[in-house]
C-alpha cells in the first residue's frame, strides 16, 4: 500500500465522513493517539497470550494503522505512543491487578519475552513496524485508560489539543477505557474502525456501536480510508 500526497493543502479543518455524522477535524489541533501495540500484546509469549488469547488476530491492524501513521506524521500531527507496563519492583501495580486473571503467569513472571508488562522488558516495547521517532510522545502507563496516573492531559493541553484519532489494543479494553476518559474530559474523540482490533470480534463491534450511539454519546468512528481523505491523502493498493 502505498500513498499520494496531498493536493491542494489541507483546510485548517476537515471534515471526515464518520458514524454517526461527519467529524470536524482540525489537524493542527489533533493527536493521532496509538494504544499499546507492544509484543505483550500481538506476539506469543506475552500478557496477552498469557491470559489465554490469540494473539495473532491483533496483528492484522497493522498495514492500516502503519499507513495512518505515516500521513499523521507528514501532517505534522502530534503523535502519542501509549505502553501499558509496570515498574520492575511493581510499586505501581496495585494488588487487585496483580492477581487477577487464571493464567499461568502473571504481571512480573517470567516469559517467553522477559517478565510479562515490564517496562523495558524485550516484550513490553512497541513492535518495530510502528516504531517511535524521536520527538513523538511515548507515555507509560499502569492502568487501562491513558489518563489514569499520567502526565497524558498535561502533555495534550502544552501543544493545544482539542481533537484524538485513537488506535490501537485492544478496542474494549484500553482503547475504549481512554477514550471514555478523553471524552470526560472534553476531547473530541475518533475511533479509527480497522486501526483497532480484539481478541473478541463480538467486543469490538460492540464498542464501535456502543461509542457512537446516542448521537455520539463517547464519540465517532470511521475506516482509517476516510481521514485520509479528509486529508486529502489516497492511498493506493
Ligand atoms: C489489556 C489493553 N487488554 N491494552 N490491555 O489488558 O487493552
Amino acid at each position: 500500500m502505498s500513498l499520494v500526497p496531498s493536493v491542494p493543502p489541507v483546510p485548517p479543518v476537515t471534515l471526515v465522513s464518520a458514524q454517526p455524522y461527519d467529524f470536524e477535524l482540525p489537524t493542527q489541533h489533533c493527536a493521532l493517539v496509538i494504544i499499546d501495540m507492544q509484543r505483550d500484546f500481538l506476539e506469543p509469549g506475552g500478557f496477552g497470550d498469557a491470559l489465554g488469547n490469540d494473539v495473532l488476530r491483533l496483528q492484522a491492524i497493522v498495514p492500516a494503522l502503519k499507513t495512518l501513521l505515516t500521513a499523521c506524521r507528514a501532517q505534522g500531527m502530534t503523535i502519542v505512543h501509549t505502553i501499558e507496563c509496570h515498574r520492575p519492583d511493581l510499586s505501581d501495580c496495585p494488588p487487585a491487578k496483580l492477581k487477577r486473571g487464571e493464567g499461568s503467569l502473571k504481571i512480573g513472571d517470567r516469559g517467553g519475552m522477559g517478565r510479562i508488562l515490564i517496562a523495558g522488558e524485550p516484550g513490553n516495547g512497541i513492535i518495530d513496524d510502528l516504531a517511535p521517532l524521536p520527538g513523538e510522545i511515548v507515555l507509560e502507563k499502569p492502568g487501562k485508560g491513558a489518563f489514569c496516573r499520567t502526565p497524558f492531559e498535561a502533555l495534550l493541553q502544552e501543544r493545544g489539543i482539542t481533537h484524538l484519532l485513537l488506535t490501537g489494543v485492544t478496542t474494549e479494553v484500553c482503547v475504549q477505557t481512554t477514550m471514555r476518559e478523553a471524552n470526560d474530559r472534553g476531547y473530541e474523540c475518533l475511533l479509527v474502525e480497522d486501526c483497532t482490533e480484539s481478541y473478541f470480534a463480538a467486543f469490538k463491534e460492540a464498542t464501535l456501536a456502543m461509542v457512537t450511539a446516542q448521537g455520539g454519546i463517547v464519540g465517532w468512528t470511521a475506516p482509517s480510508t476516510n481521514v485520509l481523505a479528509a486529508m486529502n491523502w489516497n492511498v493506493l493498493a
